[in-house]
């Protein structure tokens, strides 16, 4: 039997991004070699990350998607060292990724898609008895920053999530799997990802754990000042991954796993 997710992982919990891709938008190739992202999965889970989320196809703005033989080229490697020896969750949208990823003892389904890319996926997460990430994303990501456009970003992104919840359960995927998430970044403007923020609360009362990716996102470094910035600084991922903290999210996709594991741990005492 597979605890509920809240239970498996309690708030906050720390989700270390290990992007075994070339062109990654915060990282670009850091550990591109199997090698470099071992290290670095092992690195992040002694550091505290609850979790480590290995990624062969990048999800920035402007990237197409990666075939699958080359996806599994980029992963498996990896994930035959460390998924029998760490939590993993494997970033990915096809359902033959996530199936060997689960093989070989990944523990969760990360799909930004949400269930809608690979009409596949959501048995493999049923049948394997993972934990599954649904992730709000306006487009895609090849045109997603192109004009993005809401009348209530929150009540948009909230009542997708809802509904994404709803399929993945009537898929046969238990409702205490899964974790929903904003998807700061994917097709929204820096003020649609800061109005999700200061109501954040209306995405946790959907009453599933919620996921947020911040770290080093571009819109931080735009709130700052710098508007083509492409990265975000690292302290300000800190400060609003502590704010969002603080208003009910409970895991943190990041890459600087040390300094949220401190900043949070600091959140949790005060
Ligand atoms: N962000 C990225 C990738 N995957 N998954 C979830 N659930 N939430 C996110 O916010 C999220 C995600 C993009 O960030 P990064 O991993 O740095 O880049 P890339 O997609 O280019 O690998």
């Amino acid at each position: 039997m597979t605890l509920a997710l809240e239970t498996r992982f309690p708030r906050p919990a720390v989700v270390g991004i290990v992007n075994v891709t070339p062109d990654s938008f915060s990282d670009g190739g850091r550990h591109f070699e199997p090698g470099d992202a071992v290290a670095a999965a092992r690195r992040m889970a002694a550091e505290g990350a609850a979790l480590v989320d290995v990624g062969g196809e990048s999800t920035r703005p402007g990237s197409a998607g990666v075939p699958l033989d080359e996806e599994l080229r980029r992963i498996v490697p990896v994930l035959e060292e460390v998924a029998g020896e760490l939590p993993v969750s494997i970033d990915t949208s096809k359902a033959e990724v996530a199936r060997r990823a689960l093989d070989l003892g990944a523990v969760m389904v990360n799909d930004v898609t949400a269930l809608r890319a690979d009409p596949e996926l959501a048995g493999v997460v049923a049948d394997g008895g993972a934990y599954l990430c649904l992730m709000h994303m306006l487009g895609e990501p090849r045109t997603m920053q192109d004009d993005p456009r809401y009348d209530d970003v929150v009540a948009e992104v909230a009542a997708f999530l809802d509904d994404r919840l709803a399929f993945a359960v009537a898929q046969g995927i238990p409702e205490e799997r899964i974790c929903l998430d904003p998807g700061i970044g994917f097709g929204k403007t820096v003020e649609h990802n800061l109005e999700l923020l200061a109501r954040l609360d209306e995405l946790v009362a959907l009453g599933r754990p919620l996921l947020v990716g911040l770290s080093r996102k571009r819109f931080l470094g735009r709130v700052l000042g710098d508007p083509d910035a492409t990265v975000g600084p690292v302290t300000a991922g800190v400060a609003a991954a502590v704010l969002a903290y603080e208003r009910g999210a409970s895991l943190f996709r990041v890459h600087d796993v040390r300094e949220h594991v401190e900043a949070l741990g600091a959140a949790v005492a005060a």
